[in-house]
């Protein structure tokens, strides 16, 4: 497959000022006109071609002024369309025909159907699935819409900016126009058409503007969307008051579709969602749930600014938009439930998914420079990583200063397509400092590594860190070069205080910021006469591997003492980590797995310690996942073991703490009104924790039973079905539960979702063939993604020993299933088969049948680009 280049970046001989879309809808012949206002660029050749993409079109006429082009002008396919003799005149008018069959489209990109709902994807290539264009994100245009349908099949039609006009047709037909009056990459198109229910709202913006809100479901899920709604009110008041952002037409609507490749899309004026991420009530829904509908709503409005206003230049700046948008919903989450919660919940995905990438073999930067297929690279280095980078440029600018150029970047590049370069020269200039060692953020890949050791010398009242930068290599980058990595520390004396020093030489030390740019800083406080506790990476500054020579003693001190709580979690994590590699050592040596009686004690005392919120210790309380664990350890991985020592851990916590926690899991009940707030849910979360260890000791399974049936709310009732599942495997009491739990949401696909998620990810040997018998569950289907993901997605990615088989059968129902997918949907069997990417980490057998899986996918005819691009670069 082709390379695409970031050097070889060149905008355009035509820009595209105006395209007007008429579309007649029809499941299998729909036909779409495309009228376009072409402009050659100044000083472009008048013979230049005018090439546009297309991607399967089929093509019906061409006319240019009114006048259809003669053949032996046109080069014409489904995939490009080339007008070799474009007129002299520098404007003109090109008009298209094509014709589309939404109902046949399951790759769900460009025009399909979803439950008899015709929706788009456009984002990254979809637009060229519907018409012949200039299908990238500089060519910015304005859309006028005209949409016709049987008003009987689609009563709603819907598309980008504001409504024009609508009204009757012949034959019971119908039509409705659009015109969005902000110039917009093709990639933000958006056109729904059905029969959907409404939720209406409004809000009335900063300046006293009221725009028209609504949240379009399936008909009947209405009173589903109220939380959505909330959700999209407060982000929108939120971007006023946090970055001055107002919305700017007179509608906002969203979408709720159930087949759909990604969270949401952020379609400006008309978001079209996973309905998973919008339709949400106590009986149906997760805290989780309601947590990830609050921040995809928050994220999809937020593009409006960051990423619509303002938009890409090409693919490779993925990260200005998601980047910058994922740090915007991530404060927004803070400033709504609880910061230090919401922080340590980030930099556990971010070690979940993002380190594994960086460290893999699909490393790559923030920004990357190339790829073959963009579609792959919606990952977590550029979200989630990329939210970082914009994190760590407010920790060294500092808040007001950070704003100071935010406020810069929106108004130097509104209406624009950008760059990473502009968006750090606008911080440059507000700050007046020099960013470019730290844009090496954005464009080398690889996960820093910093290796600390302190000595404290008491006669001369001195304290000294040294510390070392490392970065590992990656894929076609073996020699890194150094990084300005900010690392928040605190330096704690007894009882918990910050210690006082003098004086610090050798670094630059500004605002409890340890600002690394060199290999190596020797860091050395004086006036220090106590040893002090460090507490290093405060608040996660810097998305590093910490290598810190720590004595145990100042771990579990600053587990209890630290004043910053993120590192307070991190120093207990630590600690569990810890012990839990060991435990690891201690069962591939043949020995039972010991535990501390400290470490032990210490969950007991963080778990009913009430100057901590619930949700803290909810969290403090969860150990590591299997996969956690085994990205610490690194490599010659055996999956079986690494669970073995994570369940012994469990069990010894809950035995040494049985009491205490049950004591505490009763008082937890909740007797009030179910309320989604962040302090109900963290205590909902805090009592199902202390559930899971309950379910080890005696009488179990029968606590769990019992916490199932009487759940008046999906989080408990959920926790308690994984609890049976996971802990109680194959008992009566999980048995019955699971069976109750079908009978009653059978007809509820999302609900469903979660019972194929907690079968999939029971541990253990059996795990595989349960998968592929619910495969043929009739609520599972392999053409929807979310069933693909709730199944197969979580089988592969989050269940260890299930998947990691040592017979080698999970990565060979893998790599079938892959294949199976792709024949519909490449976009999702690609990710899909990214489960596979941690496969050198494995013991040399299992390593051996993964790589056998992930070459007979190689090996296979006719793959698509999407899944040939990560299988080679997992092989490579
Ligand atoms: N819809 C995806 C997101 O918002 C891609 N833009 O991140
Ligand atoms: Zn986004």
């Amino acid at each position: 497959g082709q390379v695409f280049k970031l050097e070889d970046y060149r905008p355009s001989d035509y820009l595209i000022p105006e395209t007007n879309l008429d579309f007649r809808l029809s499941p299998q012949a729909t036909v779409v006109t495309a009228i376009l206002t072409v402009e050659r660029r100044e000083g472009i050749s008048k013979s230049a071609p005018l090439v546009l993409d297309g991607d399967g079109l089929t093509l019906k006429r061409v006319e240019i002024d009114g006048k259809t082009v003669r053949p032996a002008d046109l080069l014409a396919s489904p995939d490009q369309l080339t007008l070799l003799k474009p007129p002299a005149a520098r404007r003109f008018q090109l008009r298209i025909e094509t014709e589309l069959a939404p109902a046949s489209n399951e790759a769900l990109m460009g025009l399909y159907r979803s439950n008899n709902v015709y929706c788009t994807q456009c984002e990254a290539e979809g637009f060229r699935r519907i018409t012949y264009f200039l299908d990238r994100p500089d060519i910015l245009s304005v859309y006028t819409v005209r949409i016709e349908a049987s008003r009987d099949e689609a009563p709603l039609l819907l598309s980008n900016g504001n409504p024009v006009e609508n009204g009757d047709l012949a034959d019971g037909w119908h039509y409705a126009s659009w015109h969005d009056p902000f110039p917009k990459p093709s990639y933000l198109f958006a056109l729904v058409a059905g029969n959907l229910g409404q939720v209406a709202d409004s809000f009335v913006t900063m300046s006293g503007r009221k725009v028209e809100l609504g949240i379009y479901v399936e008909p009947g899920k209405d009173a589903l969307a109220g939380y959505a709604m909330d959700a999209l009110k407060r982000s929108m008041q939120w971007d006023e008051e946090a970055f001055g952002r107002e919305y700017d037409l007179d509608v906002f609507n969203i979408v709720a579709v159930s087949d759909f490749n990604m969270g949401a899309m952020e379609n400006k004026g008309l978001n079209i969602f996973n309905d998973k991420y919008v339709l949400a009530d106590q009986e149906t829904a997760t805290d989780a749930d309601f947590a990830n509908i609050e921040a995809i709503i928050a994220h999809e409005y937020f593009h409006n600014w960051t990423g619509n206003r303002i938009t890409c230049r090409d693919w490779f700046q993925l990260c200005l938009k998601e980047g910058l948008t994922v740090f915007r919903d991530h404060e927004f989450s803070a400033d709504q439930r609880s910061r230090a919660v919401k922080r340590i919940a980030e930099v556990r995905t971010l070690r979940a998914h993002q380190f594994p990438e960086d460290q893999g073999p699909l490393a790559h930067p923030v920004r990357p420079r190339r790829y073959r297929e963009i579609n792959n690279f919606y990952t977590a280095t550029v979200y989630e990583k990329g939210s970082e980078v914009v994190r760590m440029i407010r920790t060294i600018l500092g808040a007001e200063v950070f704003r100071a150029g935010m406020d810069l970047y929106f108004e130097r590049h509104d209406g624009e397509a950008a760059t990473i370069e502009d968006f750090i020269k606008v911080f440059e200039e507000a700050s007046g400092r020099d960013l470019s060692q730290f844009a090496l953020w954005y464009h080398q890949a690889g996960t820093p590594n910093l290796t600390v050791s302190s000595t404290h010398n008491p006669a001369a009242q001195e304290f000294t860190l040294e510390i070392e930068q490392s970065v590992p290599p990656t894929p076609s980058e073996s020699r890194k070069r150094l990084m300005h990595i900010p690392l928040a520390f605190g330096l704690i004396g007894a009882g918990g205080k910050p210690v006082e020093y003098d004086r610090v030489e050798g670094a630059s030390v500004e605002g409890g910021v340890i600002h690394i740019r060199k290999r190596r800083h020797m860091v050395r406080f004086s006036g220090v006469a106590e040893r002090p506790a460090v507490s290093l990476n405060r608040g996660f500054s810097a998305p590093v591997t910490l290598s810190v020579e720590q004595k145990a003693a100042d771990q579990f001190f600053l587990a209890r003492h630290d004043s910053d709580a993120f590192s307070r979690w991190q120093a207990f994590n630590t600690l569990l980590t810890d012990a839990l590699i060991a435990a690891f050592r201690q069962i591939l040596g043949g020995k039972q797995p010991d535990f501390a009686p400290r470490l032990t004690d210490l969950a007991g005392v963080i778990a009913s310690d009430e100057t901590l919120e619930p949700a803290y210790r909810a969290l403090a309380l969860a150990l590591p996942g299997d996969a956690d664990i085994a990205r610490d350890i690194g490599k010659n991985i055996d999956p079986d073991a690494v669970h073995t020592a994570r369940h012994a851990l469990a069990l010894a916590i809950g035995t040494a703490n049985g009491e205490a926690f049950s004591g505490l899991y009763d008082s937890l009940a909740d007797k009030n009104a179910f309320s989604p707030d962040a302090a109900s849910a963290g205590r909902r979360a805090l009592r199902n924790i202390l559930l899971d260890y309950l379910s080890l000791l005696p009488g179990g399974a029968a606590l769990a039973a019992g916490h199932f049936q009487s759940a008046t709310n999906m989080t408990d009732r959920a926790a308690a079905l994984a609890v049976l599942a996971h802990r109680h495997h194959g008992s009566s009491e999980a048995k019955k539960a699971l069976a109750a739990f079908e009978k009653t949401y059978a007809s509820d696909p999302l609900v469903m979702d979660k019972w194929f998620q907690i079968q999939a990810s029971v541990p253990g040997p059996q795990a595989v063939d349960t998968v592929r018998s619910l495969t043929a569950h009739p609520g599972f289907s392999m053409g929807n993604p979310n069933r693909v993901r709730s199944l197969i997605g979580t089988f592969s990615s989050a269940n260890q020993t299930g998947f990691h088989r040592p017979d080698g059968e999970g990565y060979r129902f893998l790599a079938q299933t892959v294949l199976e997918v792709e024949k519909r949907n490449p976009q999702v069997a690609a990710r899909l088969a990214t489960a596979l990417r941690s496969w050198r980490s494995l013991e040399p057998g299992r390593q051996a049948k993964a790589r056998e899986a992930l070459v007979s996918i190689a090996n296979t005819e006719n793959l698509s680009a999407d899944l040939r691009d990560i299988v080679e670069r997992t092989l490579a």
